[in-house]
C-alpha cells in the first residue's frame, strides 16, 4: 500500500513558517503583509477556495480583504479596481480568483496586474521569469507541489515526471519548475490529444494528474513504485453526503494505491499545499 502524502500536515509546516517570519518582521516594526483578492461572480468552489485562502491568512497574521463582485461586472471596471491596487501602495499581493466570468477577457485582466503583485505567478513577466529560472513568485499549484515531493524527501533529479494537462496554472508552470536547475526532473508532459496516454504514464517515476476528470487515471497508468500526484478536484453527486456532493481527485485512488510508493489524497492534497505557497508569496511581495 502506497505512503499517504499529507498536504495539509505539510502545507501546516509551511503556514507555521510564514507565520514566524511575519512576527519577526512585525517585531521589527514593519506593517503586515496585505493581500488584495478579487472574487468574481458565484462559483461555489472558487468560493470555497478564497474562503481558505482569507482564513489561512489571518492564521499567519497577513491582512486579506476578499472583493467580492457581481458576475454582470464589465471587464472595464475590473481593469479599474486592478489599476487601484496596483497604485495603492499598502497592497502587497493581488490575486484574481479563477475563472472569470465569459465576458471578461482572463488574459487582460491578468496583464494588467503589476508583476510585483503577481502573487499568482500568471502574469507573463512572472511566467518568463519561471520559464528562465529566474528567482520571482513561485506558481502556486506546481510549486505546492514541489515543497510536498521535497518534504517527503522524494528524488527528483534525473526522474521521469509525466504531467497530464497543459493548463496555465498546473501543467505548463509544473513542467517548468519541474525542470529547473536543483530540481532536474526529465519531464513529460501529457494531454487529452496525446496518443498512447497510458504506455507513456506508466513511464511515470513522478505522474502528476492534472486533468480535471474523475478517475481518469486507472491502474493501468501507473508504475509500480510511482510516486503519484493528484491535483484534481471534483465534485461528484453523493446523496449520502450532507453537502450533496464529495470531492475526488483525477486519479482512481483505490487502484493506484495498490501500486504507487506514495500518493496524496484528495481531499487533503495539493489543495492546501496552494494555499500555503500563496502565503509565501504574499510574504515575498512585502518584503
Ligand atoms: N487566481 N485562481 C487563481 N489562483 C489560484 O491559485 C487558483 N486556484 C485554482 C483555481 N483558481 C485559481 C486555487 O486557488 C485551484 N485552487 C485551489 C485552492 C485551494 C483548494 C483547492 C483549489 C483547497 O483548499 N482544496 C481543499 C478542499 C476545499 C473544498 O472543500 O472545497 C483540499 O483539501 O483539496
Amino acid at each position: 500500500m502506497a505512503h499517504l502524502i499529507d498536504g495539509k500536515m505539510l502545507s501546516a509546516q509551511i503556514r507555521d513558517e510564514v507565520k514566524a517570519a511575519v512576527a519577526l518582521r512585525s517585531a521589527s516594526g514593519k506593517r503586515a503583509p496585505y493581500l488584495a483578492v478579487v472574487l468574481i461572480g458565484e462559483d461555489p468552489a472558487s468560493a470555497s477556495y478564497v474562503k481558505g485562502k482569507a482564513k489561512a491568512s489571518t492564521e499567519v497574521g497577513i491582512d486579506s480583504d476578499t472583493m467580492t463582485y457581481d458576475a454582470s461586472i464589465s471587464e472595464a471596471e475590473v481593469l479599474d479596481i486592478i489599476e487601484r491596487l496596483n497604485q495603492d501602495e499598502s497592497v502587497d499581493g493581488i490575486l484574481v480568483q479563477l475563472p472569470l466570468p465569459a465576458h471578461i477577457d482572463e488574459q487582460k485582466v491578468i496583464h494588467a496586474i503589476s508583476p510585483a503583485k503577481d502573487v499568482d505567478c500568471f502574469h507573463p513577466e512572472s511566467v518568463g521569469n519561471l520559464v528562465i529560472g529566474l528567482d520571482g513568485f513561485q506558481p502556486a499549484t506546481p510549486a505546492g507541489i514541489v515543497e510536498m515531493l521535497k518534504r517527503t524527501g522524494i528524488e527528483t533529479s534525473g526522474k521521469h515526471c509525466v504531467i497530464i494537462g497543459r493548463s496555465n496554472i498546473v501543467g505548463k508552470p509544473l513542467a517548468n519548475l519541474m525542470l529547473k536547475k536543483g530540481i532536474d526532473a526529465t519531464v513529460t508532459v501529457c494531454h487529452s490529444r496525446t496518443s498512447n496516454l497510458a504506455e507513456i504514464a506508466r513511464q511515470a517515476d513522478i505522474l502528476v494528474a492534472a486533468i480535471g476528470r474523475p478517475n481518469f487515471v486507472t491502474k493501468d497508468m501507473v508504475k509500480p513504485g510511482a510516486v503519484v500526484i493528484d491535483v484534481g478536484i471534483n465534485r461528484v453527486d453523493d446523496e449520502s453526503r450532507e453537502r450533496g456532493y464529495r470531492l475526488v481527485g483525477d486519479v482512481d485512488f483505490e487502484a493506484a494505491s495498490t501500486l504507487a510508493s506514495h500518493i496524496t489524497p484528495v481531499p487533503g492534497g495539493v489543495g492546501p499545499m496552494t494555499i500555503a505557497v500563496l502565503l509565501q508569496n504574499t510574504l515575498k511581495a512585502a518584503k
